[in-house]
């Protein structure tokens, strides 16, 4: 397994099988990444000891997971000046509208790149996050193309019956 230079967290169990889309992503990428589940309300004492050190433990990017009153992505970038993306979780009272406006609505000076709600959201955060390494890493870069590619090669053109 590669050193993890991605970390990617959620506030709570209940978020994993969303984020599951980060995970196979930077997998088939073959970024490492660590997955930890820490609350900015229920842990801020794990969520502080993380940010803190995050950068000298080699996490170069951080994908934050939360839901309902989202501030889990806010508190890290508020800690850290590695770059934070975050992925607002459904919601079973306003459908995830309430975690996209937590995390997108950063006042100025701290930001936290947001991504779509949901799995989209999850798959694209770690493409982005990738797409910011491979900047310096060549092979990675190839990597993307490949997968983007096969993105494009995968499109039908002519569809046809099911
Ligand atoms: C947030 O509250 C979590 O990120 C999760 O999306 C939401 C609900 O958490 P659980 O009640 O399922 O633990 O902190």
């Amino acid at each position: 397994m590669n050193h993890p230079v991605v970390a990617i967290l959620m506030g709570s169990n209940s978020d994993y099988p969303t984020m599951k889309a980060s995970e196979q992503v930077l997998g088939e990428l073959g970024v490492g990444f660590r997955t930890m589940v820490m609350s900015a309300h229920r842990t801020p004492d794990r969520v502080l000891r993380f940010a803190e050190s995050a950068r000298q433990d080699g996490i170069k990017v951080i994908i934050a997971a939360a839901g309902g009153a989202a501030h889990l992505a806010g508190v890290v970038a508020a800690v850290t000046h590695l770059p934070v993306l975050g992925v607002p979780m459904m919601s079973e009272s306003l459908g995830g509208l309430d975690s996209l406006l937590s995390m997108v609505q950063m006042p100025a000076g701290v930001p936290v790149g947001t991504l779509a709600i949901g799995a989209p959201g999850a798959k694209n955060a770690a493409l982005f996050a990738v797409a910011m390494l491979a900047l310096s890493d060549t092979a990675l870069e190839q990597r993307l193309l490949a997968y983007r590619k096969k993105q494009s090669d995968a499109v039908i053109e002519t569809p046809s019956a099911p």
